[in-house]
């Protein structure tokens, strides 16, 4: 009998001690002998050379444990904004998670950002307020804030003493506690009302039934225990591991029905073969399993890993719950979902720069862009392509990216590249309902294939929605599969012709129709019909259609715009105001405390820096900020076109 699983995220803001979080479980469970530290470069998850050499997490790493029965799989995540996406993946593939904060910084922006995406997606999660053995712990006030800006719903699980010192303790507050159960019965009453109503009458609950309703209420994913402690000594450690065995929720191995799943990350193994590393939600997979991929790709499985007692194991099958690596499948991306979770949902912004790259030795473009069609297929955000002059291209969330790429091409494809013109992104969404027709056998088609399309403007933020009209009976059945295959074909090249649109910016925001299509077959000879259509006549024609249809709908070229929260003295809040409007920005909330207010602004993103370098002049050094993606929205005048475009 397989054991369950708990597939745990560990997620904070960067530096907040996630990595050596994760050595101290691993060596608490007695998978490691003695736990690593990431000064020395020696720990289980930050393992690729850059990573040790910059003390920072960059990729997504999963390590394992045993415990009392359960596989408990660690997903330890990057906290640097650059490295988002790896979050992103991860999210969608987690049954629980602990959220790191550090008890001399508090709540970070990066805290917030991902404590509101984990709540969004009902993970259920612990908090641990790492680093109370460091000069300047504060774990009241980092509960006060996390009170105040993360989450009321908090039920602190002990006392700390000696905050500061080596020396520093946590310790759980005992079930006997009487004031601790007072307090307990209070966070829980207030998602129960039975709770409540008892409460009233005769006071705090029994410890039974407080226990498994906070385990309940902790997996509801509306009250979150938090623990105290050290990474670095390990305090608070045992007592959090406690608190993730009985309170999060464990899956048990599934493994009837239609297999579905997701792949959160991708390695390269020796020879350079695709490690797929997958989340099985049911069903299960096993050696030579036909796996069918987003876009109609398809990989056979040659070989499976499990976690077993904390080391990777062949196994035959993997099933619901488990997490698995497998080999085999060639063309997977990450991302890549299956059965029922083919779609992939965004919870964070994409990236909103771009930068083009070039080989510093001219000769190596052609590897350059071998190389790093090789990256995007691990992170498929940097979208790596060439502009009109062949010149490489990648999307990038910020600067410590751009050098985590360029050290990666050094290092591991030896070429020295330079990046240059760093620009915001922006994005087109058409204006209209543009509508457009090619059909077989006239004379502006030169291909043997009919396709219609119409293209619409989709809701804000929906991406693109392809939709299929056109009847069975017209599409031809002997090159695809079956209706499915065929839709599926037409998808990737719409999806590959939006790349860039009128002013070479990505479409996004559209529904996307297949209205017509047509195919001819020989009946020769003599042919009567004309040629037979094949893949490649819908691959050349598609683009030609949409392109079509776009020029008619008329594009919006859109910027993206941010949500800035700025933290300001009182008396500073005017000055602020006055430059943020004079930019054009919308002021969407404000609170004023004693002597703090915070203002929340919407802000395109061309100003960020501006306001960051002008915020210290204004706020005599007092002021903080932290920005999110909100929106893309319309640009005001001319709209700029995307460098590099042939018009
Ligand atoms: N004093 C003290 N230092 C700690 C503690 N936890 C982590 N550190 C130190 O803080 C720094 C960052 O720790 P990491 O474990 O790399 O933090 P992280 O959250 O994994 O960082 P990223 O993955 O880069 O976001 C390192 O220098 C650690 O040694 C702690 O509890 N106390
Ligand atoms: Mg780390």
């Amino acid at each position: 009998m397989p054991a369950r699983s708990l597939n745990l995220g560990i997620l904070a803001h960067v530096d907040a001690g996630k990595t050596t979080l994760t050595e101290r479980l691993l060596h608490l469970a007695g998978v490691i002998d003695a736990p690593g530290s990431v000064d020395a470069g020696t720990t289980s998850t930050d393992t690729l050379t850059l990573e040790r050499r910059r003390g920072i997490t960059i990729k997504a790493a999963v390590v394992s444990f045993p415990l009392d029965g359960t596989t408990v799989n660690v997903l330890d995540t990057p906290g640097h904004p650059d490295f988002i996406a790896e979050v992103e993946r991860v999210l969608g593939v987690l049954d629980g998670a602990v959220l790191v904060l550090s008890a001399v910084e508090g709540v970070q922006p990066q805290t917030r950002i991902l404590m509101r995406a984990l709540q969004r997606l009902a993970v259920p999660t612990l908090l641990f307020l790492n680093k109370i053995d460091r000069i300047g712990a504060d774990v009241d006030a980092t509960l006060a804030a996390v009170r105040r800006r993360l989450t009321p719903d908090v039920l602190p699980m002990g006392r700390i003493a000696g905050a500061g010192s080596r020396a520093a303790t946590f310790t759980p507050y005992r079930s006997d506690d009487e004031a601790f159960r007072k307090r307990e019965t209070e966070a829980l009453a207030e998602h129960d009302d039975a709770l409540l109503a008892d409460y009233v009458e005769s006071g705090a609950g029994s410890r039974d039934r407080l226990r498994s309703e906070l385990a309940a209420q902790t997996r509801a994913c509306v009250l979150h225990p938090a623990y105290a402690g050290s990474a670095a000594t390990g305090a608070g450690v045992a007592d959090l591991m406690t608190g993730i065995e009985s309170l999060l929720p464990t899956t048990a191995p599934e493994e009837d029905g239609e297999p579905s799943g997701r792949v959160f990350k991708i390695e390269r193994g020796g020879a350079g073969e695709k490690i797929a590393y997958v989340r099985m939600f049911a069903g299960s997979l096993h050696a030579r399993t036909r796996l069918g991929l987003p876009q109609g790709r398809v990989g056979k499985i040659t070989g499976l890993q499990l976690f077993d007692g904390g080391r990777w194991v062949r196994t035959d099958t993997i099933g619901g719950g488990q997490i698995g690596r497998l080999t085999g499948l060639s063309q997977v991306r990450v991302g890549d979902g299956f059965g029922e979770s083919l779609i992939e949902e965004r919870h964070f912004a994409p990236p909103t720069l771009e930068a083009s790259v070039d080989a510093v030795r001219a000769e190596q473009g052609p590897a350059l862009r071998a190389a790093l069609a090789e990256l995007s297929d691990a992170d498929p955000l940097i979208a790596a392509r060439s502009d009109e002059d062949g010149r490489a291209t990648v999307s990038l969330y910020g600067r410590v990216q751009q050098e985590v790429i360029a050290a990666t091409l050094a290092e591991d494809y030896g070429i020295d590249v330079r990046f240059a013109d760093a620009r915001v992104l922006h994005v087109e969404r058409p204006r209209a309902v543009g509508r457009a027709l090619e059909r077989l056998n006239t004379e502006s088609n030169p291909f043997h294939a009919t396709i219609g399309l119409t293209i619409a403007p989709g809701a804000p933020g929906s991406g693109l929605t392809f939709v299929t009209e056109a009847p069975a009976r017209d599409m031809p059945l002997y090159v695809f599969k079956n209706p499915t295959a065929f839709s599926a074909a037409i998808e990737r090249h719409v999806s590959d012709t939006l790349t860039a649109g009128l002013f070479g910016w990505r479409v996004t925001d559209c529904v996307v129709t297949l209205t017509d299509c047509g195919y001819s077959v020989a009946d020769g000879p003599p042919s009567r019909r004309g040629p037979t259509s094949t893949a490649y006549d819908y691959r050349q024609l598609t683009p030609i259609v949409l392109r079509q249809a776009l020029r008619r709908a008329g594009t919006v070229v859109c910027e993206p715009v941010l949500r800035v929260m700025i933290e300001i003295p009182n008396e500073a809040t005017t000055a602020v105001q006055r430059v943020v409007t004079r930019w054009g920005a919308e002021v969407v909330g404000q609170t004023t405390g004693a002597d703090l207010s915070q203002l929340e602004v919407r802000l395109v993103s061309t100003r960020l820096h501006e306001l960051q370098l002008q915020l210290p002049d204004l706020t005599g050094g007092e002021g903080v900020l932290e920005s999110r993606f909100d929106t893309f929205e319309p640009v005001h005048g001319r709209p700029p076109v995307r460098r590099g475009l042939r018009r």
